[in-house]
């Protein structure tokens, strides 16, 4: 039942326009991303991750995050790579030392724009690999506990449907990294 309503939460806030082509500015912006229904679909993921235990044969290599300064948000990306024998889905994230909200994102491109949109899960397949990166799925990082500075690494748990979560290490670099500035 719950499972439900958060559901078509998500589904209603992605078909809404909450995805926009300057989504740093609309997602840095309290009234942009304050809203009930952003947090209740929210809330899952940023349960205490400290207490899952770690996924075996799954791994997120290369991450690292794209620091931007606050309030707009930050992006992570890493290679997530399933080496057991069944689908694993990531269906959310957190970094309690450093953030007090993480997001798992993708952006599309529609009509020549550039939108961004929450999702609700990502398979990876069995043997194979998915790759978190500018242009496609990232994970947002908001509502930062510290000054995070470029060179920093931040621990990001990943939260899989198994209940289990991956444990990746991620680089912090500057903003001027991606070439393409306004589009991750
Ligand atoms: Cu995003």
């Amino acid at each position: 039942m719950l499972r439900t309503l958060l559901n078509t939460s998500v589904v209603i806030l992605m078909s809404s326009g909450v995805a926009v082509a300057a989504h740093h500015g609309a997602h840095g912006q309290p009234p942009a991303h304050g809203g009930q229904p952003h947090a209740m679909a929210h809330a899952a993921p940023q349960t205490d991750t400290a207490r899952l235990p770690v996924a075996q044969g799954v791994v997120a290599d290369a991450c690292w995050i794209r620091l931007l300064p606050a309030p707009a948000p930050s992006a992570g990306y890493f290679v997530l790579k399933n080496n057991t024998n069944a689908p694993v889905s990531l269906v959310g994230a957190a970094a309690p030392k450093d953030y007090g909200l993480l997001m798992v994102h993708q952006t599309r491109h529609e009509n020549g724009m550039s939108r961004m949109g929450m999702v609700d899960e990502v398979a990876v397949p069995v043997g194979g690999q998915l790759e978190f990166k500018p242009g496609g799925y990232h994970i947002m990082l908001e509502q930062p506990r510290r000054d995070v500075a470029v060179g920093d690494t931040i621990q990001v748990d990943l939260v899989l449907k198994s209940g289990e979560k991956v444990v990746a290490s991620c680089e912090v670099k500057p903003a001027g990294t991606m070439p393409r500035m306004m589009s991750h």
